[in-house]
């Protein structure tokens, strides 16, 4: 597949709701999209950094300097055979993987384009739906927890996850677990605790979590692992796992017995299909996690959930939760905690231009020489 030209945009979009968690407050997403085109197709990707370093270090401005400026002039022009032809030519660069996956994303979307096939199909996938739960910020008070958590169940989510914070966190946890005792619930601290924290998590043990996730560090593993030599709930990995070598001396040091997978955290699907690869051959369950994707990331991660490593419920939930309006044509919504698979090939969503245009605040074309 010849990469003839590259099309990078940043736009804004509103979020319906205010997310609050451990790293801050998010009411709107800033969205780095990316359109290949290539033989008469079009492949879409879509960045989950954010402007500020929050979450992990990469940033809005630091994946558009690089894909401007290093990883889009290195492809422009080539003729890729496939995907593991861009990881090579990407490969010379440290780090970034943030980055890294908008344009390898992208460019799996114009690849299984050019077969004609859907990129579940092209991945390995076994399903044409994904199990889905909801994540749901720190609310402003526990009644307004509880609320929330019972909307969610009659939506038919199949697991909830509540935001946690210190000072936030046993007390919230147990009021929904006393108010819904059968319903499947987790936790997610985003890094804001320490090891010497281990007393006040192991109060959560009683709670019947199915996993705490990333409590510690956003780069840790070690103190994960004697952290998890303390408690009872099973720990899961999100911010930590950026490839697969941080996969594996995960699974190694016995960090995490569940993983959260983020495609555009951590290189794009071929870096996730050796952690799903890794995952399998260690016992461990996988789940789609999210970043509060429009809908060209909510597809992507619809896809790769459809692999067999897949098996608790991620946090791809219906686009209209987040957004009056999605940037793409497709309505990807979930019925009693499912989420159909876009069909057709690549991704199988079309961008609405009109609208991307109106929430376009930078673009840049580039084409082959
Ligand atoms: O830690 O999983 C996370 C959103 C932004 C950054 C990090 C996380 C999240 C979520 C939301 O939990 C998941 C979603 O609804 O997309
Ligand atoms: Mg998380």
């Amino acid at each position: 597949m010849r990469i003839e030209a590259a099309e990078l945009r940043i736009l804004e979009l509103p979020l319906r709701f205010r997310f609050e968690t451990s790293f801050g407050v998010q009411t709107r997403r800033t969205i780095l999209l990316l359109r290949l085109f290539g033989e008469g197709l079009e492949g879409l990707g879509e960045g989950v950094m954010e402007r500020l370093p929050l979450y992990r270090e990469e940033t809005v401005a630091s994946a558009r300097y690089l894909l401007e400026e290093v990883f889009l002039p290195r492809v422009l022009g080539q003729d890729l055979p496939n995907p593991e032809a861009l990881a090579q030519a990407l490969s010379p660069f440290r780090g970034n993987p943030m980055a890294k996956a908008v344009l390898e994303m992208a460019f799996f979307d114009l690849w299984a384009k050019g077969l004609a096939k859907p990129l579940w199909q092209v991945l390995g996938g076994v399903r044409n739906r994904v199990e889905v739960g909801v994540s749901l910020g720190i609310q402003p008070s526990v009644a307004e927890t509880l609320k929330a958590v019972e909307k969610h169940l009659e939506e038919g989510y199949r697991r909830i996850k509540l935001k946690i914070k210190p000072g936030w966190d046993y007390e919230v946890l147990k009021a929904v677990r006393q108010a819904f005792p059968e319903a499947t619930l987790t936790a997610d601290a985003n890094s804001a605790y320490r090891l010497a924290d281990a007393p006040r998590l192991k109060r959560l043990d009683e709670l019947g979590l199915d996993y705490l996730e990333q409590p510690l560090g956003h780069e840790d593993l070690l103190d994960h692992a004697k952290l998890a030599r303390e408690l009872s709930t099973p720990i899961c990995l999100d911010e930590s796992l950026t490839s697969p070598e941080k996969a594996r001396k995960a699974i190694e040091l016995g960090a995490g017995r569940v993983f959260n997978v983020k495609p555009a955290r951590m290189g794009g699907h071929g870096p996730s299909l050796k952690v799903h690869a890794l995952a399998e051959s260690a016992g461990i369950p996988l789940w789609m996690g999210g970043m509060l994707e429009a809908g060209v990331g909510r597809a992507h991660n619809l896809h790769l959930a459809t692999l067999p490593g897949f098996t608790k419920p991620g946090d791809v939930s219906s686009a209209r939760r987040y957004w009056e309006e999605d940037i793409v044509e497709e309505d990807l919504s979930a019925q009693e905690g499912l989420m159909p698979v876009p069909e057709g090939p690549g991704i199988g969503v079309h961008l609405k231009l009109p609208l991307v245009e109106r929430l376009t605040l930078w673009q840049r074309y580039m084409s082959a020489s």
